[in-house]
């Protein structure tokens, strides 16, 4: 993420990643304040042959633009709010030109929940036992659903 000020959002796609028992890293790495970071983690990502990387910021939102240039791992971005409500952000994340994409999720905590659950999702289609889970979480979510509203 690219402050600690997007902790307490994406607290909860690391919750998520926890529940499916999913190695991750997180880290602090700004695309601007601290480009040399961002070189270092998406080399040393490579080696450690990492599947995803979620990046999640705010604002003038490059971090998972800068990220997707610098690696051919999938990237997912996650907009943080903002003073502009995160419009911004959603934007800059989402609006890449045609030839370095990067998978846009919703602003804030339901992109934060929903960024995990794609990279659980992209996994799954190497891991069967990531993938039976995954159809669980979903048949248990469906439970969840009230047939009526009241
Ligand atoms: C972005 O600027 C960060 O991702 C954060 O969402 C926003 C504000 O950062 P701070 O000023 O709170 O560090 O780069």
């Amino acid at each position: 993420m690219g402050s600690k000020s997007d902790w307490d959002i994406m607290k909860n796609c690391c919750e998520t990643l926890k529940s499916f028992k999913i190695n991750y890293d997180v880290r602090v790495i700004s695309a601007h304040r601290t480009p040399k970071r961002l070189d270092k983690f998406v080399k040393e990502s490579e080696k450690k042959d990492t599947k995803v990387i979620i990046a999640a910021a705010g604002g003038a939102a490059h971090l998972a633009g800068v990220t997707a240039a610098l690696t051919t791992i999938p990237v997912l971005g996650v907009p943080i709010e903002s003073v502009l409500k995160g419009i911004d952000s959603l934007l800059s994340t989402a609006q890449m030109p045609a030839g370095v994409p990067v998978a846009t999720f919703a602003i804030g905590k339901a992109g934060a929940i929903n960024s995990a659950l794609f990279a659980v999702a992209i996994l799954a289609t190497n891991y069967p036992e990531v993938s039976r889970q995954l159809k669980r979480y979903r048949a248990n979510f469906e439970k969840k659903v009230p047939k009526k509203p009241f």
